[in-house]
């Protein structure tokens, strides 16, 4: 036996007798280890190495064309009952997915080496964090999984102290769309996985545990895991307020996670704590202190380059996984929006021209430890977390919805948060470009029902003394000729200015219908080439066009009936009211 938790060994035991794999790997975490994973993998053609000149330690994984991205009408949650899971979940009767995945897993492992990979969600030290056991018979989903969490003996060590563990058992399966499922059983802690090998639906500490499975016992323990970034920005002065921010899916976490403030802003620098999880807790003091549970980034390459995001560019040129790039003559990573260099093959591995669509998949990724980043905070390993003063919700709306707004309370910032609609992007399967509702950006992650969550947000404000202040931005904003209105990225930073100018009460803000806006005046634009026009337009509040907006928000929440708190519903129609006044 090589544990003395006697869950984890039986665990393990009856998988292997369901899956019959012809080894058992108990993963170390080592670098040994690594190196022998990355070596077997470059012999299968798992990986395939990059330009070790200019990208020492770099590896290219070709992901099966049909396993490309999250797969949300196959993810599952698993509550006793329908109404638990919402109908913002999928829903299958426990007894009935144990039965089905049982078959798919069923002498799935033959001929693999099963790994059992022992992981800690959040620094090994933290009273906030949380472990897990996945068992994979993927290699690539270990070595990624080394680098997103803090993965192997420590995490054992910590699992035999305290005993409790989420159990996440993964198999690629045969990569065949019809036989692929994910499946969250929550009242058991237990995920489980078959038949896709990429990102959120195969690394299982991520959306599978720090959201879905941690979301619902977030509820029960009274505290929130949320799909946020967090960052520290430190001013001039040298003092630095921390926030979190929900954004979904490709729209913008990791750029504003490792922002660089524009030259007008000397002085000031922005720090990363994470850019995807956020688990946050009422502190002592009343506020709401936050961790990031993961330990690397698995973030979208399109668009990433030296103008967008230097900090990025600058931590992957060595040590780091990419998945479905594409790659130049001389085999380097490349993808749309790199600057300075051209593909000669696509993330298939094909011969590449101009005109022949996209190199790299639009959903091509990156892999790379938080600690490589060159922006990256000594916070992410504080057991207790940091500060957080203002939480800020956001998406892509082309239309309507401002560059910023505050909320009027902590009640209508979650009218805020539940409210959010964002076009989709490649991050998922489906159609992309279409405007749709995603709570607090939890749409494809929260474990249970949104009502009740909705509820649970709302419990806040009865128990914490200094809640954060909630914003929502829009960096998205499109002009008639489909161009983006705001520069966006490290320009950001003069909205974060307003934002935190506003948690200092340093500012003042225009009082509307939706929400408190910047006067124009009140945004420092130096340096900036967005004319007064398109400023007003980003700034603007089309009353007819919002009353739509909030009819459609308040046909949104009766879909979950009666589970929606009542004070939600009233702050609907309060801004309704307002709206017609
Ligand atoms: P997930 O990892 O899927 O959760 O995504 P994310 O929220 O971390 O999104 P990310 O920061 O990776 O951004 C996704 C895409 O949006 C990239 O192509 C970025 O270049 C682009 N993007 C990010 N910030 C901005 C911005 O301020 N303006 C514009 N126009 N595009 C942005
Ligand atoms: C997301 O889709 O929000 C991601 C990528 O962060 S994945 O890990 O694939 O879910
Ligand atoms: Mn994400």
């Amino acid at each position: 036996m090589v544990t003395s938790n006697r869950d984890l060994a039986n665990w393990v035991d009856e998988v292997a007798r369901l899956t019959r794999p012809d080894r058992v790997h108990w993963c170390d975490g080592s670098e040994d280890e690594n190196r022998e994973l990355i070596s077997l993998m470059l012999g299968t053609g798992d990986l395939i190495e990059l330009n070790q000149q200019t990208h020492p330690g770099c590896y290219l994984h070709r992901s099966d064309p049909s396993d490309v991205a999250r797969v949300e009408h196959l993810t599952f949650v698993c509550t006793q009952d329908r109404d638990s899971a919402g109908p913002n979940n999928n829903w299958m009767d426990p007894g009935e997915a144990r039965d089905k995945m049982k078959d798919l897993f069923s002498a799935c492992m033959e001929g693999r080496t099963m790994y059992v990979l022992p992981y800690c969600m959040g620094p090994i030290a933290s009273p906030l964090s949380r472990c897990g056991v996945e068992i994979t018979d993927s290699p690539y989903v270990v070595a990624n999984m080394r680098m997103m969490t803090r993965m192997g003996a420590p995490a054992l060590e910590r699992i035999e102290r305290e005993g409790g563990f989420v159990k996440g058992l993964h198999s690629t399966g045969e990569l065949d769309p019809e036989r692929r499922f994910i499946v969250h059983f929550p009242d058991d802690l237990e995920i489980h996985s078959y038949g896709s090998g990429y990102g959120g639906n195969a690394l299982l500490g991520k959306k599978c545990h720090a959201l879905r499975i941690a979301s619902y016992q977030a509820r029960t323990e009274g505290w929130l895991a949320e799909h946020m970034l967090i960052v520290g920005v430190e001013n001039p002065k040298g003092e630095t307020h921390y926030i979190a921010g929900a954004f979904p899916s490709a729209c913008g976490k990791t750029n504003l996670a490792m922002l660089i403030p524009p030259e007008s802003y000397s002085g000031w620098k922005v720090w990363t704590i994470g850019d995807d999880i956020c688990w946050m807790r009422i502190g002592d003091d009343g506020r709401l202190w936050a961790i990031n549970p993961e330990a690397g980034f698995f973030g979208v390459a399109p668009g990433t380059s030296a103008k967008t995001n230097p900090n990025a560019l600058a931590m992957l040129d060595r040590d780091a996984i990419f998945t479905n790039v594409a790659v130049t003559a001389d085999n380097q990573p490349w993808w749309e929006g790199k600057d300075g260099q051209v593909p000669v093959k696509n993330w298939k591995g094909e011969d590449w021209a101009p005109g022949n669509g996209p190199a790299a998949h639009p959903n091509s990724r990156f892999t790379v430890p938080i600690a490589q980043c060159p922006s990256y905070s000594e916070q992410a390993e504080a057991p207790g977390g940091v500060p957080i003063s203002a939480i800020i919700f956001g998406g892509r709306r082309a239309s309507l919805v401002p560059l910023v707004l505050e909320s009027k309370s902590w009640r209508h910032g979650v009218l805020l948060g539940a409210s959010m609609a964002s076009e989709t992007t490649a991050a998922a399967t489906g159609a992309v470009g279409q405007v749709r509702r995603d709570p607090m950006a939890m749409k494809p992650f929260c474990g249970y029902n949104f009502g009740d969550y909705w509820r649970h947000w709302l419990s806040f404000e009865g128990k914490a003394s200094q809640l954060p202040r909630i914003f929502h931005v829009n960096w998205f904003r499109k002009n008639d000729e489909g161009r983006f209105m705001w520069p966006g990225f490290g320009e950001n930073m003069r909205v974060i200015d307003w934002i935190l100018r506003r948690c200092n009460d340093a500012v003042g803000a225009r009082e509307t219908a939706i929400g408190r806006l910047p006067d124009p005046a009140d945004l420092n634009l130096s340096g900036i080439r967005t004319s007064p026009d398109a400023l007003e337009e980003l700034l603007a509040v089309d009353a007819s066009a919002w009353r739509k907006e909030l009819e459609e928000i308040g046909r949104y929440l009766d879909q979950f009936d009666d589970r929606t708190p009542p004070a939600l519903r009233r702050e609907q129609r309060a801004v309704a009211d307002a709206l017609s006044d």
